[in-house]
């Protein structure tokens, strides 16, 4: 087969890249190694930037995240006290949307077949080739044979795990990488949320978050150790953790409920540079992970997406050779900048098993300094919400 671009992986980015492509008539396919199910049963981000539901309205695909998602004007920051209001409209004049990675991920793979957007599923074994020459190609296993698809490019957006960064040589690469001694245990329950915004507190025990995916789901996380099981954490020693992390304001509004859905993730940052090597392209978790205290990961992806999408149809439409040789540098710029966000407001919110009680009471200092400062509100505020492209 033969294409102009192919994708490796179908989650956000590859999806959102996919779909942005078709719509210049650009023909473009993925391969994905995972079923539909199971890309849908993946629990991940609730929080959409503008950014983010700008590019779903661009394509038309917006009417289900307008009707169903929670337009959120703030969020709060709990320090054992209080909650502290950061109040993002106010602040910035926008704000974020609540709405689930797996909803936007529906969206965007439901529409596929209808706007000419081939997903081949189940791929296994996905190899790329010369990519940095002028004809680069892969291949992958489905139904018992191998099959070859060359394209002009390859658009590695296969999260942090797949083959396509992997296919830049180490000589002209660097990795920049940052790993957490603890990780996120999540619980998804069809309950109502404690607060109608999200609650990030840091508790003598660890933080916690309160989240949601509509008015009647809700989407809790802990930190936890990093070699932490999940069955020592029942749901029942779940709930009165959460409860006494999150706070009597929060306990006191919290529904309990049987989890659908239980995991650990752990919390890393990692940027790889350059994003491109030749004809091959990087976008989203495959180049760069975040700690999801930001909630920037599924962001992040989309804001690249936005860089390479342009390039692309600049090279095809405006015969611009410069445009694909531009899109690391742009799209690093702000992928650095949410870094920094999001290491930020980990180190802020979350104790660390080195920390002593300085530490403990820098972090107690920042927040009361976040408590009084509106310059401070305003510098969480307008990270929060998304960076300018
Ligand atoms: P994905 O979603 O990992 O998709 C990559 C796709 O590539 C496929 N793949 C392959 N395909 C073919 N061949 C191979 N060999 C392949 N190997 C892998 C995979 O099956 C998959 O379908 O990466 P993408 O598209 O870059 O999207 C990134 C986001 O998923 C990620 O950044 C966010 O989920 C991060 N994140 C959050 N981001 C936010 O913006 N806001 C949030 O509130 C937020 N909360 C979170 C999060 C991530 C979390 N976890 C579990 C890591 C909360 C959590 C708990
Ligand atoms: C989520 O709802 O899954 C979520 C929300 C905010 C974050 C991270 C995760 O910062």
């Amino acid at each position: 087969m033969k294409t102009q671009v192919v994708i490796v992986g179908a989650g956000p980015a590859g999806l959102l890249l996919g779909h942005l492509l078709r719509a210049e008539g650009i023909d473009t396919v993925i391969v994905e190694r995972a079923s539909p199910d199971h890309i849908l049963g993946r629990i991940r981000a609730g929080v959409l930037e503008r950014t983010t539901t700008d590019l779903m309205d661009r394509l038309g695909l917006g009417a289900r995240m307008h009707a169903e998602g929670l337009p959120h004007d703030g969020f709060h920051l709990a320090d054992g006290k209080r909650l502290i209001r950061i109040d993002i409209a106010a602040l910035t004049g926008r704000h974020v949307m609540v709405y689930g990675q797996t909803e936007i991920t529906r969206d965007l793979m439901a529409a596929a077949p209808e706007r000419g957007l081939p997903i081949i599923y189940e791929a296994a074994d996905v190899a790329l080739f010369d990519v940095d020459g002028d004809a680069p190609w892969l291949t992958y296993g489905k139904d018992g044979a191998t099959h070859r698809i060359d394209a002009d490019f390859i658009c590695g957006c296969d999260g942090y795990h797949g083959p396509s960064r992997r296919a830049i040589p180490a000589s002209v690469a660097t990795a920049y990488e940052k790993i957490y001694p603890f990780g996120w245990l999540g619980i998804l329950a069809d309950v109502p949320p404690c607060n109608h915004e999200l609650v990030y507190a840091n508790h003598e025990r660890g933080f916690a978050l309160a989240s949601m995916r509509s008015s009647t789901r809700s989407r809790y996380y802990i930190q936890v150790p990093l070699d932490e099981k999940l069955e020592v954490w029942p749901d029942d020693r779940l709930w009165n953790e959460l409860a006494i992390r999150l706070g009597p304001e929060a306990a006191a509004h919290m529904t309990r409920g049987p989890a659908l859905e239980k995991s650990i993730a752990p919390l890393r940052s990692f940027v790889f540079e350059p994003m491109r090597h030749g004809r091959l392209m990087l976008a989203g978790d495959s180049a760069h992970i975040v700690p999801p205290t930001g909630a920037k990961g599924l962001n992040l992806a989309a804001s690249d997406v936005h860089y390479l999408s342009d390039a692309l149809v600049r090279h095809y439409k405006g015969h611009d050779n410069d445009a694909i040789a531009g899109y690391s540098g742009k799209a690093l710029a702000r992928v650095w900048k949410a870094e920094r966000f999001s290491w930020q407001l980990t180190r802020l919110m979350h104790r660390f098993p080195e920390n002593d009680a300085f530490d403990r009471r820098m972090q107690v200092a920042d927040l009361d300094y976040i408590a009084s400062s509106v310059a401070a509100q305003t510098m969480i505020a307008e990270n929060y919400v998304g960076l300018p492209l």
